[in-house]
């Protein structure tokens, strides 16, 4: 190649590269132009290597216009990646931004579970009758929990068969809250108005009503003068005012070895309207055992069984939250499923 074909070429590939640089819409696009225009097959290469075959005077001529065509090149080409580069980092950063606006995600906060929004309730509707709260502990002695309750050690509840003992001698999972009755007079002067609510332990068989571990909300009124009919009035303002004035209430006797005489309430079901079901039996679901304290039970808490009378009660307190809710099957309350346990949000 002659010294002017050679210039002929360097200038139209210098117009040639302008253009393909400038026409590059990614950074791989002007990779694939550079590598086209300034790479070692390139046109503008053989012009390079045509320069030592030209004649010496032309030579110098040659030389500083090939350079001056891969300077301006180089330039445009550093230039156009600038702009490439820059251009990514704002696309990267448009698809990353972040909406500040937005409202943001609220946390789901966790909300009470229905057995203690029932208990809460209870507790509440005693509390303004003028009861107050007491507490006993969930490992209990025999003492508390079977003698001075008038249970006597040849009792069938007090087998193995229906207590959970725990390793210490004479220690076990309390049966019934009642144990707090008696913890209550020794630790106070009557008169007693008192509710105590907790978890209770039975070795028994789960179904729909019954489970091993449930609740119980204890009562115990002891005064000089209290009657049955102070203990059914109170048991029936309880019952309206948990379910309503429409609910019917029956009350029959039971036995209890510390109450006499011993009665149990069962309030019409809510699942078959008192024709009888799988989950009542016979139309009527238990949910308490009271009576009037005997008199053993205020000498075994030291009070004088001459001069006061008393009463209590203990109700389920799973059996109040199924009726208040319908459930119709207690074990719903220890499943913990959240899609169960979300519909209590905010209830009662
Ligand atoms: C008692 O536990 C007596 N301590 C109640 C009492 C207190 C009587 C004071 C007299 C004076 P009972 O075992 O029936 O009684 O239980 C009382 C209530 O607890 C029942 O009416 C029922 O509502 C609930 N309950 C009993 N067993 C279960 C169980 N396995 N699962 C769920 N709830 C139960």
């Amino acid at each position: 190649m002659d010294s002017n074909e050679a210039r002929s070429i360097a200038d139209a590939e210098l117009e040639r590269g302008l253009g393909s640089f400038a026409a590059a819409d990614s950074i791989d696009e002007l990779e694939a132009a550079k590598t086209a225009i300034l790479g070692r097959k390139s046109r503008l290469s053989d012009v390079q290597r045509s320069i030592g075959s030209v004649s010496r005077e032309e030579r110098g001529e040659l030389g500083k216009r090939v350079n001056e065509v891969f300077a301006d090149l180089r330039s445009a080409y550093d230039a156009r990646r600038t702009e490439l580069e820059l251009a990514t980092g704002a696309e990267i950063l448009d698809a990353d931004a972040v909406d500040v606006t937005l409202p943001g995600r609220r946390p789901r906060p966790g909300s009470l579970h229905p057995l203690t929004l029932v208990e809460q309730r209870m507790v509440q509707i005693f509390t303004r009758m003028g009861y107050r709260v007491a507490e006993g502990p969930e490992v209990e002695d025999e003492w508390h929990n079977f003698e001075a309750l008038n249970i006597p050690a040849d009792h069938p509840a007090r087998t193995l068969k229906d207590s959970l003992y725990v390793d210490v001698d004479a220690l076990l999972l309390r049966t019934e809250t009642s144990a707090v009755q008696i913890r209550t007079m020794q630790s106070q002067e009557p008169p007693v108005y008192i509710v105590a609510p907790g978890r209770v332990y039975r070795r028994e068989a789960h179904d729909a009503t019954h489970s091993s571990v449930f609740h119980q909300l204890e009562g115990l009124a002891v005064d000089e003068g209290i009657t049955f009919a102070d203990l059914k009035g109170t048991l029936h303002a309880f019952a309206k005012e948990m379910f309503g004035s429409d609910v019917r209430v029956r009350m029959k006797p039971d036995y209890f070895p510390f109450v006499e005489p011993g009665c149990d309430l069962a309030v019409s079901c809510f699942v078959c309207g008192g024709t009888g079901c799988s989950v009542c039996g016979n139309g009527w679901l238990e949910l308490l055992g009271a009576g009037m304290v005997h008199p053993k039970v205020l000498e075994n808490g030291g009070y004088d069984s001459e001069r006061y009378t008393g009463f209590a009660f203990g109700i389920g307190i799973e059996r109040v939250a199924m009726l208040l809710y319908g459930v119709n099957d207690l074990r719903l309350f220890t499943e913990g499923d959240v899609r169960f346990l979300q519909q209590f949000e905010g209830a009662v």
